[in-house]
């Protein structure tokens, strides 16, 4: 069994890892730590679908997955990249209360994610620049 500090200490070890939260000071990361939770989805589910309400940021953990976007005038959704460990999604919604842009689908075998509520998010995460400058 792990005890809670292991836990605490490959979460924190994981997310020093994450481009995304490179430069934020240890206290930040350990209160990260102390709020994510993990989540886990099969293959081919949707962990994300758009035009749905969403309050949760996402950092891939295990696995990859494929971003998928309708596009004016086509019936069908393109994709239109590929995420893998240590990268993130599902901050848009956040940052601008708007419904989710994309979906987000669980590639074979299937994938785990790190998941911070809106409330950490904003408090924790929501003014990093690299979120703010990002021009997809
Ligand atoms: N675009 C998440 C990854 C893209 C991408 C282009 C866009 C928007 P979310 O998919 O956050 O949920 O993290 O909206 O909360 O190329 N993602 N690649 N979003 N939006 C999203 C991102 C992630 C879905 C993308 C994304 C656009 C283009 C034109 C508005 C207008």
């Amino acid at each position: 069994m792990k005890t809670g500090l292991q836990k605490r200490e490959e979460n924190m070890t994981f997310l020093k890892s994450v481009p995304l939260l490179k430069n934020l000071p240890s206290e930040k990361l350990a209160k990260i730590a102390d709020v994510l939770e993990y989540d886990f989805f099969h293959e081919n589910e949707y962990i994300i679908r758009e035009g749905a309400a969403g309050d949760m940021f996402f950092i891939l953990n295990k696995g990859e997955v494929k971003v998928t976007q309708m596009i004016a005038g086509q019936s069908d959704p393109k994709e239109v990249r590929r995420l893998k460990r240590g990268d993130y999604f599902g901050e848009k919604a956040l940052l601008s209360e708007d419904r989710r842009t994309a979906n987000v689908i669980a590639l074979p075998p299937g994938v785990e994610c790190l998941t911070v509520d809106r409330d950490a998010f904003t408090q924790l995460i929501g003014d990093l620049n690299e979120l703010h400058n990002k021009d997809y």
